[in-house]
Order: structure tokens, then C-alpha cells, then sequence
């Protein structure tokens, strides 16, 4: 078959259609004739073992990750990132509130695509996951050893945080391309000024440091769109490398107007290079405000700092800090293999996948092997740097992994399949239908220098009649492939949440011996903490009420509150004295207009609540806790406005019988 580039362009324009079709002329082939007859052993985890391997899927649209265990395909957690999080109050208690504050004010919710585990030596290490948020620029880290979202940084001047956060082998950088490109700094121009006015950006962001991220500088490119980005490694250390598409510099139909070229660009971009020219006070500094968001490790509460400023590197200050790689067709992914060599790109219009040679670039480099400039940004000669082609992939390659043993694996969108194909040789070994459309794959470790190349999984885009159907919507589906043989299998197919783009894996070991189990109480600064029955309390100042109790299994103290009026604002601030793992409690009000409060052992969380008429109010613990969970429960009193009822708290009679024994109290 010749695949014309109208063809795959009509493919491409229709993708959805053309899976229909594809789908609709193959005999409907089920999971069953596609393994063998071992595959339930293979990805069974006998009750009460556990999952070799943690991933971490984005959650897409959700704003979260969700970790799974494999080969089961278990789902362990959600971790709520660029959300709120209704099950434990993440993005509404007043302690973790000021994670999802930015410039635009707070934005509880973002697109994200691309989890990346931080890396020492260019091997993934267990400590962070990065996330990116693609519609307000921001990245976040995610602690491994409390699986909780610690920091968010804003990325200003960017529009669509799409390349993003890939790391450095060192994690001393993880990065930021922005896919849209908009005036820098951003003003009101004319859109059909796109040419002339609208630039893009590569920010290079500090990571290594807990709680420091910053913007260490900012590369002003041509105004394309910036799609995805790799790290060197090995040979290639030091420099990063970007797919752009839209070099056309459309504004308008970008279906049409930015499938024009022949080729787009890998941008490679030496940031060794970058750090002597802003060393040498060659960048410029740009206005710029963004937020930078943290949790203070001793009282567990988020704080947002303003910033303002970065240092802008332009490239014709900076010579020899960024090339162009030709490449065939609006290419979407950029993968570099595990030893640093092969720059892949996924072409998504293109008929074979392009495989450039970071030895070849240098070598042309040094030839001045150009074709022309671009702002000052050399283009080389395309058959000066590329090392080679895969012929006949399929259609559509969208993103490549690497098992460490010599290959690599690319999804294909509109042909729905996976393609496994020899480095260096370029010839396609294997393929494997999926079920429908992967956009990325993972292998665990397999963006890094040593994969732990024994499962795949294809992140697949459409499920259509995969699972039980559940009305218009069906769940993600992803697909556990063994990739340990010569021949791919499906072992296990499972849905996933929101949309899952990328995700990362990791052996378990590296990850769950550091779990922290709970918060030690001796060690909690947050200013609103209980650390005893005895210390509970309200207090008033003005129109706010706060509130110190303490949960333990199995009651709160005190109890039992009066003197609240209409009109307040009335602050829980509920402790968790248990001191054992895995021990949570929980904390809703009568009315409470948010969410309720999850506890964990030894931590300090604050509900804020507005009593709106007289009464007497319940609270309770949500979380199932002990056999006596249901007595775990209390009661405000509300007085109208200007009651003389007194401010009380009870203390249980619990308690008073310790203090009168002389065990209880301080
Ligand atoms: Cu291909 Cu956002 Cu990485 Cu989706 S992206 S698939
Ligand atoms: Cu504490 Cu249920």
C-alpha cells in the first residue's frame, strides 16, 4: 500500500472516523486470541502481596494523578494536584488553599499531561513526580514519600504549558515550552500580527531544591508551537531538545495552515551554553508575575509567594545555545534513547519516524551544515543530522519509549497499534494492535538511561466497547502489554481517570520502604494545633470563632460548643492525636459548604463554617475509624446575632476524670 501525505492527511483530519473504520473492517478481534493462556497468572497479585511497579498516570482533564499498581492494574490513590479534592478537603481547608493561588487568581483546576519522575544520574530515584498544568502554566511536585501534592510554580510568559516538565538526568532543571505562542511580554496586538509580534518561550526551572522552585532563565524562540521536549543524556547531556509545529506561523485554521511544511523542527537547545551566556549577563530582564506556591514541611500549611521577573535569553545574544532539526511532519513527540544518541520524533502527519543522531548534529554543527537562520537559530541540513528512518511505522506516530535492550516502541494513533522497531537498524520487528488510539505509552524508566524494559503500557484515547458501557462517556483505557519477549502480548486491560497523556512507572522498592506512615504530633507547628485532650478550646476575636479540638478514636474534645452567633465565621481547627498509621479521622458540619476535613495521624486541618440560622448543629467523623465511628460526634449551638449565650466549650467528662486522677492534661 502507498499512503499518499493527502491520504494521511484525510486519516489524520478524520482520525476518529478512520478508527471507526479500522475498527469496523478487522474481524473483531478479542483480548483472547492475542494471549496466551498464562496471561491471568501474569498480572495476578495474590491478596495481601504487592505490585512490583508504582505508575503514575496524569489525570488529563482531571487536574490529578492516579497511582496504580502493575501488572495488576490495582488503582492505589488519587492525588489531587490542579484540583480540589472533595474527599479530603486538598483545595479547600485553609491549610492547603494557597497551592492553587496564581496571577489569575485561584484556579482550582488545570489540564494535566505529563507526569515525570525526578532522576539521579539519568535513572528515575523515587523521590518526586513532577506534573505539568497545561491551561495556567504551572508545575508541581508530588513528594513520594507522602504522595501529596508539596509545591506549584507558575510559568509566566508562557500560553499552554504543553512540553512540560521533562527533567535533566540531575533534576536540576525540569522545563517548560509553551505550545501557544503569544506576545512576549503579552499585550493587546491584532491576532493577524501573529507574525511580527507573537514569540515563544523555553523556560528552564530549578527543581532540585524542595520548596525552591524557580524560573532560573527563559529562552525567546520564534513564535511556533513548542509540543513536547526530552532531556540529552550520556553524550547528549547538557542539551535539551523540543518539537515545535505550526512553523508555518498560522493563526487561523491550523488543521489546514500549519500542515503545510514539509517539515517542522526539533529544536536542540544547549542550556550548558544558556548558563554561561546569563552567567555573562547576556539575557535581559523581562517584567513577568507569577506565583510560587509551597507547603511548609512543620505545619503542613501551604503559603504563596508573588514574584516577579525573569532573565530572558534571546538567541542571537547567545550564539550556539539553539539549532533546528528538520523533521518530517508536525512532529508531536521527542524521545531520546537510553544512551543518548538517537533524537526520536513522532511525526504525526509523517510517513516514516525520523530518528536524528545527537553525533551527526554536532559534526554538522561544526560544519555550519545550515540551511538557513531562523531569529537567529541555525537550521541544519536534514541529511546531515539524521541518523535514520523508520519505513512503514503505521500512521500516525505520535510517541516512542525504549526498553534498554536495543528498542524502541511507538504508538500510532490512527493505525492503532504499537510498533516495535530496532535502534540502528530501523526496522520494524513487531507490532501490536490496541484497543483504540494510544497517544503516549510507558515503559517503566523508559524516557531515562536504564528502562526496566518488561511491561508497556498503550494510554489509549478512545475505549468504545472495551468495558460495560456506561452511557456516552466510557473511561480511559490503558493496556498492560509484556514486552519481556521477542513477540509483544496484552496481558491486562484497565480503565483509567480522566485522560490520561503520559504516565511514568517505577520499581516499588525504590519508593515504598521511605512511605512516611504518620505526622509526628511532637513535631506539628501549625499555629491552630491540639496536641491534648486538655488544650481544646473556643475562643472568639471579633466576628471569628475558632475552634481547637481533637480527634482519636473514639471522639472528639470537646464536644459540645455554645456562644456561636449568626454572623460568624466560625474556624474548625480539628487535630489528629493518633499516632499509627493508616489511622485517618474525618470532620463534617451540619450545612458545611465545601467539602468535609480527612485527617491524617498527627496532622492539624481547619474547616471554615457559617452558621446562617440559630439551631444546634451536628458534626461527625466521616472516616469509618474504630466499632464506635458512629459515636464520634458532636454539637454546636447558634444563637442569633447579639445573644449573651456564654462561649463554651465542654471538656469530656473523660478527660476531667484524667485530670482529677492526675493522668490527663499538659
Ligand atoms: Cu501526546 Cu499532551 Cu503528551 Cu496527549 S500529549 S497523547
Ligand atoms: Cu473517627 Cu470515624
Amino acid at each position: 500500500m502507498t499512503i499518499s501525505g493527502k491520504r494521511i492527511a484525510q486519516l489524520a483530519a478524520a482520525s476518529v472516523g478512520a478508527i471507526g473504520i479500522i475498527y469496523a473492517c478487522a474481524p473483531r478481534t478479542s483480548t483472547s486470541n492475542l494471549v496466551t493462556g498464562d496471561v491471568a497468572s501474569r498480572v495476578f497479585v495474590p491478596p495481601g502481596s504487592y505490585d512490583e511497579y508504582y505508575a503514575f498516570m496524569s489525570g488529563g482533564y482531571s487536574g490529578q494523578v492516579s497511582v496504580y499498581g502493575l501488572p495488576s492494574g490495582r488503582l492505589l490513590k488519587l492525588i489531587p494536584v490542579f484540583s480540589q479534592f472533595a474527599e479530603d478537603g486538598y483545595g479547600y481547608n485553609d491549610e492547603s488553599k494557597a497551592m492553587l493561588q496564581t496571577t489569575y487568581g485561584f484556579v482550582p483546576w488545570d489540564d494535566a499531561h505529563h507526569p515525570e519522575l525526578s532522576q539521579t544520574n539519568g535513572v528515575p530515584d523515587g523521590r518526586w513526580l513532577f506534573i505539568n498544568g497545561n491551561n495556567t502554566p504551572r508545575i508541581a511536585r508530588i513528594d513520594l514519600t507522602r504522595f501529596e501534592t508539596d509545591e506549584i510554580l507558575q510559568i509566566p510568559n508562557s500560553a499552554g504549558n504543553h512540553s512540560s516538565p521533562f527533567t535533566t538526568p540531575d533534576t536540576k532543571y525540569v522545563v517548560a515550552g509553551t505550545r501557544f505562542s503569544i506576545p512576549i511580554p503579552n499585550e493587546d496586538v491584532a491576532i493577524t500580527s501573529y507574525k511580527q509580534n507573537f514569540k515563544g518561550t523555553l523556560s528552564f526551572i530549578t527543581a532540585d531544591q524542595p520548596g525552591k522552585m524557580d524560573i532560573a532563565f527563559q529562552l525567546l524562540m520564534p513564535g511556533f508551537d513548542y509540543d513536547l521536549g526530552h532531556a540529552g543524556k550520556g553524550p547528549s547531556d547538557g542539551w535539551f531538545f523540543f518539537t515545535s509545529y505550526n512553523t508555518e506561523q498560522a493563526n487561523t485554521k491550523l488543521e489546514e495552515n500549519a500542515s503545510q511544511n514539509d517539515k517542522d523542527y526539533v529544536a536542540a537547545v544547549n542550556y550548558k551554553r544558556a548558563e554561561e551566556c546569563v552567567a555573562q549577563g547576556l539575557a535581559k530582564a523581562m517584567p513577568a508575575e507569577y506565583d510560587h506556591n509551597w507547603v511548609d514541611s512543620a505545619s503542613r500549611i501551604a503559603k504563596s509567594e508573588k514574584k516577579s521577573g525573569v532573565k530572558m535569553l534571546r538567541p542571537t545574544d547567545c550564539p550556539g545555545v539553539a539549532y533546528y532539526l528538520p523533521t518530517p511532519k508536525s512532529p508531536h513527540g521527542v524521545d531520546v534513547d537510553p544512551t543518548g544518541e538517537y533524537i526520536v520524533a513522532g511525526g504525526k502527519l509523517a510517513t516514516v519516524i525520523p530518528v536524528h543522531s545527537f553525533k551527526k548534529m554536532q559534526q554538522a554543527i561544526a560544519n555550519k551544515a545550515f540551511d538557513k537562520e531562523v531569529d537567529g537559530i541555525p537550521v541544519l541540513k536534514y541529511d546531515a543530522v539524521v541518523a535514520g528512518e523508520v519505513q512503514k511505522p503505521g500512521l500516525g506516530p505520535l510517541h516512542t519509549e525504549f526498553d534498554g535492550k536495543g528498542y524502541a516502541y511507538t504508538t500510532m494513533f490512527i493505525s492503532s497499534e504499537i510498533v516495535k522497531w530496532k535502534l540502528g537498524t530501523w526496522e520494524v520487528v513487531d507490532r501490536i494492535p490496541v484497543y483504540y488510539s494510544p497517544g503516549h505509552l510507558m515503559i517503566p524508566g523508559g524516557d531515562s538511561r536504564q528502562p526496566w524494559g518488561k511491561y508497556l503500557v498503550s494510554l489509549n484515547k478512545i475505549t468504545k466497547d472495551r468495558y460495560l458501557p456506561t452511557g456516552p462517556e466510557m473511561a480511559q483505557s490503558a493496556q498492560l502489554i509484556d514486552i519481556s519477549g521477542d513477540k509483544m502480548k496484552v496481558l491486562l486491560d484497565f480503565p483509567t481517570i480522566g485522560e490520561p497523556h503520559y504516565a511514568q512507572a517505577i520499581p516499588a522498592s525504590l519508593i515504598k520502604d521511605k512511605s512516611v506512615k504518620f505526622f509526628k504530633l511532637a513535631e506539628n507547628t501549625n499555629p491552630w494545633v491540639t496536641k491534648s485532650e486538655a488544650d481544646g478550646g473556643i475562643t472568639r476575636t471579633g466576628k471569628t470563632v475558632d475552634i481547637k479540638m481533637i480527634a482519636i478514636r473514639s471522639h472528639f474534645a470537646p464536644d459540645n460548643f455554645e456562644g456561636v452567633q449568626v454572623g460568624d465565621t466560625v474556624k474548625f481547627h480539628v487535630t489528629n492525636i493518633e499516632q499509627d498509621w493508616d489511622i485517618l479521622h474525618g470532620f463534617a458540619v451540619l450545612g458545611a459548604n465545601t467539602s468535609e476535613l480527612i485527617l491524617q495521624p498527627g496532622e492539624t486541618r481547619t474547616l471554615t463554617w457559617l452558621p446562617k440560622s440559630p439551631g444546634v448543629y451536628p458534626f461527625y467523623c466521616t472516616d469509618f475509624c474504630s466499632a464506635l465511628h458512629q459515636e464520634m460526634q458532636g454539637y454546636i449551638r447558634v444563637s442569633p446575632a447579639g445573644s449573651n449565650v456564654k462561649l463554651i466549650a465542654n471538656v469530656s467528662p473523660k478527660t476531667q476524670a484524667q485530670i482529677s486522677s492526675g493522668q490527663g492534661g499538659r
